[in-house]
């Protein structure tokens, strides 16, 4: 396979380099193209038992013809680019948030809507991390009892704003209380805030849940009210989700319907962050059901693996079964 990374010097963009090699993706791989910023043009990264060189992204490199291109490097980015790249015939995975709600381009958990690649070629958008864990986790129960309503609250951590996100809280522990990325001070605080806070009052990162989730579960009823909370935590989202179904079941049932789901481990002992980052699994823990067709659990996932980079290579993996690639 010919594949290219765009975004490759970035938090995600170095987890796919990573995940090529533990998913032995990188064995299939005969040419590999690394692209970021002119910043950052001439790095040296290793991948697997070679040396690449990160090249200038430019319009005339997206024509040309790959297996695969995964994007990580913001929406405008995306919005030029990989529009070029798919135009050239190729099959783009973008992890940014531009194409996820057009109407043509398939927004994907493989787990969950998969088979919707067979026979698809374009771009193809994976969803927000805070989205994925959840729906990861509330599939086979929302396929069995029929979901009606969620309050979900996040407390996300700094990595999902990158190494920007990251440096920030790393340097107001060493006492710099310089604030430049976030809004207020991340170090001993919470910000319950995530993106823009919009005309209905609820933020962009809330909106990104809301209707990702209706997309992914071909639901336009379901009602999603979240709250997305950023928190002096370096990787892994944890989230609290309280929803109500049409049928009703047993903790026990929901349970056998959670370990059913591949991908979702559920644990009688609570999951706290620091235990996932570095996983690819969706924890669930503190099942509580305090009356009929009424649930709570507490669901945990490292963002930038499960909710970027790893459910990007699971598309990937999907697409090139499918599609016999
Ligand atoms: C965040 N979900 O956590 C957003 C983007 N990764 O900042």
């Amino acid at each position: 396979m010919k594949v290219a990374v765009v975004g490759a010097t970035g938090e995600v963009g170095r987890m796919f380099l990573r995940l090529f090699e533990e998913y032995n993706l990188i064995n299939e791989i005969q040419e590999l193209r690394l692209f970021a910023s002119e910043r950052s043009k001439g790095q040296k990264i290793k991948v697997g038992s070679k040396h690449y060189i990160v090249e200038k992204l430019e319009e005339e490199k997206m024509k040309e013809k790959y297996d695969y291109i995964l994007f990580s490097a913001g929406g405008s980015v995306s919005e030029k680019f990989a529009s070029i790249a798919e135009k050239a015939g190729n099959v783009v995975i973008d992890n940014s948030s531009f194409f996820r709600m057009k109407e043509n381009i398939p927004l994907v958990v493989p787990e969950i809507n998969g088979d919707i690649l067979k026979g698809y070629k374009g771009i193809i958008a994976n969803p927000n991390c805070s989205t994925i864990q959840m729906v990861l986790a509330l599939n086979n129960i929302y396929r069995s009892l029929i979901i009606k309503e969620i309050v979900v609250s996040t407390y996300q951590a700094v990595s999902g704003a990158g190494n920007k996100g990251l440096m920030e809280l790393i340097n107001q522990q060493q006492g710099n209380t310089e604030i430049k990325h976030f809004p207020k001070m991340i170090n001993n605080n919470v910000i319950p805030i995530i993106g823009d806070i919009l005309e209905s009052g609820f933020t962009k990162e809330e909106e990104k849940m809301i209707e990702e989730t209706k997309k992914i579960f071909d639901d336009k009823k379901i009602k999603i009210y979240p709250t997305t909370v950023r928190v002096p935590v370096l990787y892994g989202h944890s989230e609290s989700i309280f929803f109500r179904t049409e049928k009703d079941a047993s903790v026990n049932e929901l349970i056998e319907l959670i370990e059913k789901t591949p991908n979702v481990k559920y644990s009688e002992e609570y999951i706290s962050p620091i235990e996932v980052a570095g996983t690819d699994y969706t924890y669930v823990s503190r099942l509580r059901k305090p009356e009929e067709k009424t649930f709570l659990m507490w669901v945990i996932a490292d963002n930038i693996r499960v909710g970027a980079a790893t459910n990007a290579i699971r598309i990937l993996l999907k697409h090139k079964e499918l599609n016999s690639i």
